[in-house]
């Protein structure tokens, strides 16, 4: 079954999803052990694997890794074509379309097409939302385009449903890695009341609550990154706090 079918799955039962994700840069062999092991103890949904700058070539084997010791799903969360990797289940096919890079939402995808259809990776079309998460984040440096402001819910809901009437399979809102402040409740709940589409929300998240707020508010997936980094331990403690969020009828 598709990664996909299984997200909108999930989200069709009110079921929340936790997704660990691991910037290859910043990880070793010993490190994706570790994680991998707290991750099926946790009982995480994904790994996204990719960042707005990778400048290792370990995506490949952190990938195998991951593959050859557990049976969690892999998503590629790529800044640029190059992070592209076979190994993976499937590939966010993100349009910066927060922004008016013109490069990020349509130029690079023409450039990398014939290498990503023949990759045979599962392709997920998102509307990405990188909104302004109080200071300067990696992602907003590189894609050289204005973030979303933190307090328009509506030009958040707006961007988000036009992305999904252009055909857009998920939308991810992201204050970037490492934010100041994660997006707020009231942003999360008004955009997922106007979309279908799973709705993937990160950046900044630091502990349980916040994202078990982000999930009652309308989140349907839960990335968590630089948290992790510094306390492995959140891992559980996240995916606890993700999964005890209850089901609506
Ligand atoms: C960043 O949404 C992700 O693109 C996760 O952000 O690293 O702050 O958890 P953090």
């Amino acid at each position: 079954k598709g990664i996909y079918s299984s997200l909108c799955e999930r989200k069709n039962s009110g079921k929340k999803s936790f997704a660990v994700l691991i910037d290859p840069d910043k990880v070793d062999n010993e490190k994706m052990h570790q994680l991998i092991g707290l991750g099926k103890a946790a009982g995480i949904d994904y790994f996204l694997v990719g960042g707005s700058l990778v400048v290792s070539n370990y995506i490949d084997e952190c990938i195998g890794l991951i593959k050859q010791h557990s049976s969690i799903p892999v998503i590629l969360f790529p800044g640029s074509p190059n992070q592209v990797s076979k190994k993976a289940d499937a590939l966010l096919y993100l349009s910066l379309i927060s922004g008016r890079n013109a490069d990020l939402l349509i130029g690079q995808h023409v450039i990398s097409a014939p290498v990503i259809k023949q990759s045979g990776l599962e392709i997920m079309s998102t509307g990405y939302m990188v909104i302004d998460g109080g200071a300067p984040t990696t992602v907003s440096y590189i894609s050289n385009a204005s973030p979303l402001p933190a307090d328009k819910n509506e030009i958040a809901m707006c961007t988000a449903m036009a992305g999904e009437m252009l055909g857009m399979k998920l939308i991810y809102m992201d204050a970037g890695s490492g934010a100041k402040r994660a997006i707020t409740e009231s942003m999360i709940e008004q955009v997922s009341g106007c979309i279908s589409v799973p709705l993937i929300i990160g950046g900044g998240i630091t502990d349980p609550e916040k994202a078990y707020l982000n999930c009652k508010a309308g989140a349907d997936v839960i990335v968590v990154g630089n948290a992790i980094e510094k306390d492995e331990n959140l891992i559980m403690e996240i995916s606890s706090a993700v999964h005890s969020v209850p089901v609506k009828v």
